[in-house]
């Protein structure tokens, strides 16, 4: 932002400021403002054993809540993105999926067995993988299904949380996958890990064992603390930058295998049409994908005056490179500013300042990868698949302000 505007966007916000609290003599004579309203001569409350939000916060919380007809443990829920700043996702407010609900899981009971082409079958504690070498690492998790209310016909009257929360981001700890393969020692021919969960459905998926020894990790802590039982308890698989559905939660079992197990979950599912009919399968790494989070459906606008149009970005290929921004529909685009340190395959967050002067405006915002990848318009990415397939959807979201300061979902042309 240059000098001069960011001087007309504080003079916007301290005249604002004034106005409400309806003191503008007593900043103009120079004199002290007063402090808050609320500042009780009382003592507060002790401290608590485990922190909690403010309680003038309770409307903060997951939305987007799905099950299956008759079937409530097969569900998911949503981040409210539209309600959150920075990178890391509270962890109480982490997107849920579970095939068969979340298994309650006695850490002293429950065992990682490594098995099939190995030199050495193992079988870990979880006190004893706790004692392991552990390496820390901040990446995105979302599921496949995240954003796939953009293929339908008509743009869905949701919120931002409702329509792209399915993505999450967290600091993850936990084992390099390649400490205990090395420990089992890899037999001719494994070439896969099937890799499988202790839910009751045994949710299992084959990955190829290139990633594994990559960066994949097997994980204990979730943003410092241990993995809660909806994100996996006792603990986890990790695969940076893959689709979610490949991330077995409450793992159980590694077996090395020469092909991968054609499980459900990598046939009937999790697979991309293409137009001509064909399928692709081990659709593995997630597109490169950006949401203006603010303004977004969910929010109104509170009048005319200087806005930071705000959002997260993020590609399952690399870093976020840049981001780009439309306030009109789309026709022209100005690069947005990059906070923060930029983290391969993790969320980033963009900023870009923009004064709305009231007018129907319709707002976008693209993001470009180190891969080189642009995310793509919705019409180029229906155009990709066939018809009425939704996974992996990372098309461009367009949110339309209207002239009242509603803010809601829509399509553009191109
Ligand atoms: N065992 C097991 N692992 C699982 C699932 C499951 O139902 N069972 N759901 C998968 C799907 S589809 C996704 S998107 C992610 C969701 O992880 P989260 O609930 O921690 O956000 O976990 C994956 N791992
Ligand atoms: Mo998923």
């Amino acid at each position: 932002m240059s000098a001069t505007t960011r001087r007309r966007f504080l003079q916007a916000t301290v005249a604002l400021t004034t106005a409400t609290i309806g003191a503008p003599a007593a900043m103009a004579s120079g004199a002290r403002p007063a402090g808050g309203a609320a500042a009780p001569r009382a003592p507060g409350a002790p401290p608590s054993r485990y922190g909690a939000p403010s309680p003038f916060e309770a409307a903060v919380s997951r939305v987007g809540f799905v099950s299956m007809p008759g079937a409530p443990a097969s569900g998911a829920s949503r981040t409210p993105l539209e309600q959150l700043e920075g990178t890391i996702t509270p962890t109480s407010l982490h997107f849920e999926r579970h095939h068969s609900g979340v298994p309650e899981i006695d850490p002293s009971a429950h065992r990682l067995v490594i098995r099939g082409r190995v030199n050495r079958p193992l079988s870990f504690r979880v006190d004893d993988l706790k004692r392991y070498p552990l390496v820390s690492r901040q990446h995105f998790l979302e599921c496949s299904g995240n954003s796939a209310a953009l293929v339908a016909p008509v743009a869905v009257e949701q919120t931002c949380g409702e329509i792209h929360g399915l993505v999450s981001g967290s600091e993850w700890t936990g084992i390099p996958l390649r400490t205990l393969l090395g420990e089992a020692g890899l037999a001719p021919g494994a070439r896969w890990l099937v890799c499988e969960g202790a839910d009751a459905g045994r949710m299992n998926r084959s990955v190829p064992l290139a990633k594994a020894m990559n960066d994949g990790m097997i994980a204990l802590y979730q943003n410092g603390e241990r993995l809660r039982p909806e994100n996996g308890y006792p603990l986890r698989l990790l695969l940076p930058g893959w689709e979610g559905n490949i991330q077995v939660k409450w793992l159980r079992e590694i077996t090395l295998t020469s092909e991968p197990a054609m499980t459900r979950e990598e046939t009937s599912k999790y697979t991309d049409l293409r137009p001509d009919g064909i399928a692709d399968q081990f659709s593995f790494a997630m597109g490169v994908k950006s949401v203006i989070t603010h303004p977004a459906a969910g929010l109104a606008m509170a009048g005319p005056g200087w806005y930071a149009i705000k959002g997260l970005a993020w590609s399952g290929a690399g870093a976020i490179r840049g981001v780009e921004v439309s306030v009109d529909g789309g026709r022209s685009w100005r690069s947005a500013q990059l906070d923060g340190v930029v983290l391969d395959r993790f969320l980033t967050r963009f900023r870009f300042d923009w004064e709305w002067q009231g007018q129907e405006s319709v707002i976008l915002s693209r993001a470009t990868d180190s891969a080189g990848r642009v995310q793509p318009s919705r019409p180029a990415w229906l155009a990709e698949h066939g018809p009425s397939f939704n996974y992996h959807c990372n098309a461009i979201q367009a949110w339309r302000i209207s002239r009242s300061g509603k803010v809601g979902n829509t399509y553009v042309e191109a």
